[in-house]
């Protein structure tokens, strides 16, 4: 498996407590379980959506990625490199969406929402003003996402700067080196069968209900140097 595709690996199995960086590296990328029951999340995140949404969106981009590596390997293998840009593209799409649903389904929990503590809450208040400015902003961004993508708050390793970005798709709009630690799918798949076209409803039940804020604080605090 190439170095890059290493990488990804790392990203996306690379957990709070960074258990993904032992240095054994899967020869393919596999689907992570739930870390809840299917209808854990009832009635916010219907059992339908989420069945849907894991097993047949996120399996697509699980498999999307390893026929993208694979697909690497066959042209570093040949040496015919004419498909290398159809790769970097699917590389990219498929496996920015893994990474975003692995995060996506722990950045939930039963009984979520509510404001984070410790560090996190004090670096949301000191550098975006008050978690309820936060709040507004993060709707804000999330729901006017163009098309399919998501409302991502991201910390900078380097810096400490938390910012809130959209993705349009899985990989449109990302910076460079900051670490996404809060994720919201607003791909109609995400929400199109409890909340129809009420995209705002959907993302005010992600922040108020499902949010696990103990998980996104591991994840702020695992993203320094
Ligand atoms: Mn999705």
């Amino acid at each position: 498996m190439s170095a890059l595709a290493g990488s990804f690996a790392g990203m996306a199995a690379a957990g709070p407590n960074g258990e993904g960086g032992k240095g054994t590296m899967p020869e393919m990328f596999e689907l992570p379980p739930l870390p809840y029951a299917y209808d854990a999340l009832e009635p916010y995140y219907d059992e339908a959506t989420l069945r849907l949404h894991h097993d047949k969106h996120h399996a697509g981009y699980v498999t999307g990625l390893n026929a993208a590596v694979e697909q690497v390997g066959k042209m570093t293998a040949s040496g015919d490199f004419a498909g290398a840009k159809a790769a970097a593209k699917a590389l990219a799409f498929h496996g920015s969406g893994h990474v975003l649903h692995s995060l996506f389904w722990t950045n939930m929990k039963p009984g979520g929402g509510g404001e984070p503590t410790g560090d996190l809450a004090k670096a949301i208040a000191g550098k975006l003003g008050s978690f309820d400015a936060f709040k507004k902003l993060f709707l804000a961004t999330t729901n006017s996402v163009e098309g399919s993508g998501w409302g991502i708050l991201a910390r900078c390793p380097q810096t400490g700067m938390l910012a809130v970005l959209q993705a349009e798709k899985h990989e449109n709009f990302a910076v460079w080196g900051l670490v996404p630690i809060l994720v919201c799918d607003v791909w109609e798949h995400a929400y199109y069968l409890k909340y129809q076209n009420k995209r705002p409803d959907w993302t005010a039940a992600f922040m108020d209900h499902l949010v696990n804020w103990d998980d996104v604080a591991q994840r702020y605090a695992a993203a320094k140097m």
